[in-house]
């Protein structure tokens, strides 16, 4: 058996979204974002679930931050939701909204948690959908008030801020697969929606600086790992597609201020899509941030296959074990990730801001959920976070995913990543048996392997 200690100074934390947990959808002011309009759609949502009460944690966060305080974090990442602060996406500011992540935030703070707040976590006001969302370059403007509004009421309080949540998802998950809000299936459109979030994201760092708000600013990506199958040029490059397409589309306009310039060529001519860039986007984009926050789930492995998907790459079924979300479980890629960043972008600090997993589970008469499975996951993507550290990547911090169940986007509230089982009927919280795991690593300073 050998022993893995984390830097004593290492962030341990959970992640939540304002979506997913908060409910309230109609309280206080809070206007519609594009998530209640698609999920009172018929058809998009699994059971066609909605987050009109969620995890009801706009009532219930006294108690969700307690049970923040007995897992031992030190960091709590949740969202803002845009439409609580901007009813109408601009215009004026509703008290309210801000007032309820204050009585967040002071929550926290009196709990010795560290609030980390993203800004966008998907929930876009429907009146700026209805306007071209971010399609339309003006939601970049309302973005920017926004982001500045919530600078200034929370600055000194919270010491660390995300823009972004997963442009990836954002954009192409959203506006091309059409698997989430709103629901579009247009690649150019798609690209747009990318770019203009990449805008926005500079744009909100650079008002970060210029009004000399405390603390350090960053933004999250979802990567994967594609590995190719063989050595054989057409897999090398067909992986190699997939994975700029996922990972580099994101982080290299950020870190370095240029698209892969071969994927840019690759919509070009097999798709006739064009990025909308016009000048001086790209130094907005590379605005320097404090840090970059990854949320990693899965990878696979990839061969060129003529006409699979956008870029010839089908995934080769391995033999990987499968979560309920039917993902590989590949904690090697998580390693190849983080050393991939480190070797491609050098020494910015990095959070793993998501890593998680999601199985079918069952609440025993005595209200216990023994979710071995999921404590599998998460020991062994920490056997490879504590290997990257130790081969120098500057890897500072981790949220699991997630706090507690709740709605999971298009699949509703069958698929379950908390460390505490929500009761949707009653609403009560019961801590898994992950929870008590994740509560001894945390407060071990790490774990025996
Ligand atoms: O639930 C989501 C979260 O909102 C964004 N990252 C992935 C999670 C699991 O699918």
């Amino acid at each position: 058996m050998a022993r893995l200690d984390f830097p004593k100074d290492f962030v341990w934390g959970t992640a939540t979204a304002s979506y997913q947990i908060e409910g309230a959808v109609r309280e206080d002011g809070r206007g519609p974002s594009i998530w209640d309009t698609f999920s009172h759609t018929p058809g998009k949502v699994y059971n066609n679930d909605n987050g009109d009460v969620a995890c009801d944690s706009y009532h219930r966060y006294e108690e969700d931050i307690a049970l923040l305080r007995q897992l031992g974090v030190n960091a709590y990442r949740f969202s803002i939701a845009w439409p609580r602060i901007f009813p109408q996406g601009t215009g004026e500011v509703n008290p309210k909204g801000l007032d309820y992540y204050r009585r967040v935030i002071d929550k926290l703070l009196e709990a010795g948690i560290e609030p980390c707040v993203t800004l966008y976590h998907w929930d876009l006001p429907q009146a700026l959908q209805d306007r071209g969302g971010w399609n339309n370059r003006e939601t970049i403007d309302a973005f920017v008030r926004y982001a500045e509004t919530v600078f200034k009421a929370f600055d000194g309080r919270v010491k660390m801020w995300i823009t972004f949540n997963e442009l990836w998802c954002v954009s192409f998950l959203s506006n091309y697969l059409g698997v989430h809000a709103p629901g579009n299936t247009d690649l150019q459109l798609a690209v747009n929606v990318a770019h203009h979030g990449l805008v926005a994201h500079g744009l909100a760092v650079r008002r970060f600086r210029e009004l000399g708000i405390r603390g350090q600013i960053g933004i999250t990506h979802n990567l994967s790992w594609t590995e190719p199958y063989t050595t054989k040029p057409e897999d090398l490059e067909a992986a190699r597609r997939l994975r700029a397409w996922n990972n580099e589309w994101f982080m290299e306009p950020v870190l370095k201020g240029t698209y892969p310039q071969f994927l840019v060529d690759w919509f070009r001519s097999a798709q006739g899509v064009e990025v909308p860039i016009q000048p001086g986007d790209m130094e907005t984009i590379a605005q320097p941030i404090d840090f970059i926050g990854i949320n990693f789930y899965t990878g696979n492995y990839g061969r060129y296959k003529k006409g699979e998907g956008l870029f010839h790459c089908e995934e080769v079924q391995v033999g990987f074990e499968k979560t309920f979300m039917d993902w590989n479980v590949y904690p090697e890629a998580l390693y190849k990730v983080l050393s991939w960043v480190k070797e491609e972008y050098g020494g910015i600090p990095i959070y793993i801001t998501e890593n998680g997993a999601c199985y079918e589970d069952e609440l025993t008469p005595d209200k216990k959920v023994h979710d071995a499975k999921r404590i599998e996951y998460y020991r062994k993507h920490f056997i490879q976070c504590h290997r990257a550290i130790e081969s120098g990547v500057p890897l500072k911090g981790y949220f699991a995913w997630s706090l507690l169940d709740n709605f999971e986007w298009a699949e509703g509230y069958r698929k379950r990543f908390g460390l505490c089982y929500t009761d949707y009927e009653t609403l009560a919280r019961y801590p898994k048996d992950s929870y008590s795991f994740y509560r001894k690593v945390i407060a071990d300073g790490g774990l025996d392997v």
